[in-house]
C-alpha cells in the first residue's frame, strides 16, 4: 500500500508543521524559514520526498531501518496483532505472548552471559532503565553508595533526563538546567582528533581507557557503580576506538569490579558484521542497551539486554524493582521486533556485513576517497562509516566556522541524491544492511560529486 490516497499539498502540510509541529533537535526558526522536506515513501534503500525525489537513504532512517525499506512482512505481522490482542500489559504478574518469546531469541543471540529482557519504547528509556538497574544492583548488594557512573565526553545516550546527563554533549549539558548527580565523564578514544603528534592509535587507546582508572581513582573505586560506552561512539561521529581501548577497559572494570554497560543501540543487530559489537570488539558486558534496529524503526521499541551477574541478584535477593513504562513488552512492537530478527537471519545479512559488503565499504571509502583534497580519513566498521572534511590533510585543520564543510558537502549530497548525515566536520553513514557492493558503488558515486562540488567552493578558502 502507499499513501497515494491520502491528499495533500506539499505548501498545507509545510503550513501545518510551521504552525503546530517542534520538531526534535531543531532551530525552530530556521526551519520555519525553508519548510520541512516531506518524506513520504520508501522502497527497499531508497525514500521519496512529497515532490518525487528520490534518495538513496546511507542513514538507514537514523541509523535504524536496516532491513530496509517497504518489508510487508513487518505489516502483516503488526495487523494480525493489532487485530487479536492490540495492547496488554506486563504488570500485575500477567504477560502476552510476543515479548515472551522476543525475549527468549534476544537471549540466544546475546552474548553467553546475557539472558535477561527489560523493555522501553526507545533508547533513552532504556539508558533510564540502566542506570536505575545498576544503582539498584549495588543496592542489593549492600553497597548503595557504589553508584557513580563513568561515561565519555562526545557520547550521546539519548535524550530524557539521564540520556542527556550520561551523554558527553556539552550542547545538551548547558540546556538542562542542572544533570542527574553522580555521572562523570572522561576523554573519548578518538585517535583521529586526539592522539598526540607522534602517539600511536594504540598508544593513544591506552591513554584514553587511562582516563577511566584515573577517575576510578579520583571517586574511590567503592565509589563506582559502573562504566557506560557505546562500542563506536555513532552520532558522535562513528568514532571507532583504537584496538587497544576495549580490553584495558575491560581489564580497569575488571580489577576494580566496576559494572560494564554497553550502549549498543546503533551498533546492535548486525550493524557491526555481528549480532552484537560486544562480539566485534570482545567485550563482555552486564547491560547492553538496544533500539532502532530491534524493530528495523517500523515500531518504537529498546530491549536492555541483562547479564547474569544482575540479574541473579535481582532474583536472588527479591523486593521490587520499581520501574517500568505502560508500554514495557508491547505486543506489536515485539511481534514486529520477532519477525524483523527472523529477516535478519533468513537473509543472512550479519554475515554480509561481516564477510562482504563490510570489507567491500572500508575498501571503496580508501580506494575512491583517501585522496580526494577534502578527505582527512575515512573509517568503518561493518556498514557504519565516516568520512573526515579537513582544509589540510597533513595538518588536520579544518574549514571555519567549525562544521561548515561537512554540511556544504552533505547538503550537495542530498541535492545528488544521497541522504547522508554531517555532525561537526564528520560525514557519517549508516546504512541499510540489505545495501550490496552496487548500492555501495552508488552511494559513493554520488558522494564523489558532492565532495567535487564543495571542493570547488571551498578551494579558495583554503
Ligand atoms: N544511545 C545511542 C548510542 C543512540 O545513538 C540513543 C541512545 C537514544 O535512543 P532514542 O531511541 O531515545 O532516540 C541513541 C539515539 C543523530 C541521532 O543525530 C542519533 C540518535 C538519535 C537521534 C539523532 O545521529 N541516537
Amino acid at each position: 500500500m502507499t499513501l497515494s490516497n491520502h491528499k495533500y499539498s506539499l505548501q498545507e502540510l509545510q503550513a501545518q508543521d510551521a504552525a503546530h509541529f517542534l520538531h526534535p533537535f531543531t532551530d525552530h526558526k530556521e526551519l520555519r524559514a525553508h519548510g520541512s522536506r516531506m518524506i513520504v515513501r520508501g522502497e527497499g534503500p531508497f525514500i521519496y520526498d512529497s515532490e518525487g525525489g528520490e534518495l538513496l537513504d546511507a542513514m538507514a532512517g537514523l541509523w535504524c531501518v536496516n532491513i530496509g525499506y517497504g518489508r510487508d512482512e513487518l505489516a502483516d505481522v503488526a495487523a494480525a496483532q493489532m487485530r487479536e490482542l492490540p495492547y496488554y500489559n506486563a504488570f500485575f504478574k500477567c504477560a502476552t505472548p510476543a515479548p515472551v518469546q522476543l525475549s527468549a531469541k534476544l537471549a540466544e543471540l546475546a552474548p553467553p552471559n546475557i539472558n535477561q529482557v527489560f523493555y522501553g519504547s526507545s533508547g533513552s528509556e532504556s539508558n533510564d532503565t540502566a542506570v536505575r538497574l545498576v544503582r539498584h544492583y549495588w543496592a542489593l548488594e549492600g553497597k548503595p553508595e557504589k553508584n557513580i557512573i563513568i561515561s565519555r565526553h562526545n557520547a550521546y545516550h539519548g535524550s530524557t533526563l539521564a540520556g542527556v546527563s550520561l551523554g558527553g554533549m556539552s550542547h545538551m549539558h548547558k540546556q538542562m538546567g542542572g544533570m542527574v548527580p553522580n555521572i562523570v565523564h572522561v576523554m573519548e578514544p578518538y585517535a583521529y582528533g586526539l592522539a598526540l603528534p607522534g602517539e600511536s592509535d594504540d598508544d593513544f587507546g591506552l591513554r584514553a581507557a587511562g582516563a577511566i582508572e584515573e577517575a576510578v581513582l579520583a571517586a574511590g573505586a567503592d565509589k563506582v557503580a559502573a562504566f557506560i560506552g557505546e562500542p563506536v561512539m555513532g552520532a558522535g561521529g562513528v568514532r571507532i576506538p583504537p584496538a587497544s581501548y576495549w580490553p584495558e577497559v575491560q581489564r580497569i572494570c575488571s580489577k576494580y569490579d566496576i559494572l560494564v554497560m554497553l550502549d549498543e543501540v546503533i551498533t546492535g543487530y548486525g550493524r557491526t558484521g555481528e549480532w552484537f559489537a560486544a562480539t566485534t570488539f570482545g567485550i563482555e558486558a552486564d547491560t547492553i542497551t538496544t533500539a532502532k534496529a530491534l524493530t528495523s524503526g517500523y515500531q518504537p521499541l529498546s530491549a536492555l539486554l541483562i547479564g547474569d551477574r544482575i540479574a541473579s541478584t535481582l532474583v536472588e535477593k527479591g523486593g521490587e524493582f520499581n520501574h517500568g513504562y505502560t508500554y514495557s513488552g508491547h505486543p506489536v512492537c515485539c511481534a514486529v521486533a520477532l519477525k524483523n530478527l527472523e529477516i535478519i537471519e533468513n537473509e543472512g545479512l550479519v554475515e554480509r556485513v561481516r564477510n562482504d559488503t563490510g570489507p567491500y565499504l572500508a575498501e571503496a571509502l580508501a580506494g575512491r576517497l583517501n585522496d580526494h583534497p577534502l578527505v582527512g580519513q575515512t573509517r568503518s566498521v561493518g556498514l557504519m562509516g565516516a568520512v573526515e572534511i579537513v582544509r589540510d590533510k597533513g595538518e588536520r585543520t579544518r574549514f571555519k566556522p567549525d562544521g561548515s564543510a561537512a554540511i556544504k558537502v552533505r547538503d550537495h549530497a542530498v541535492q545528488n541524491g544521497l541522504m547522508i548525515r554531517a555532525t561537526g566536520d564528520t560525514l557519517i553513514m549508516s546504512p541499510p544492511l540489505v545495501w550490496t557492493r552496487d548500492t555501495i558503488d552508488l552511494a559513493l558515486d554520488r558522494l564523489l560529486v558532492a565532495l567535487d562540488l564543495a571542493e570547488a567552493e571551498l578551494a579558495p578558502l583554503r
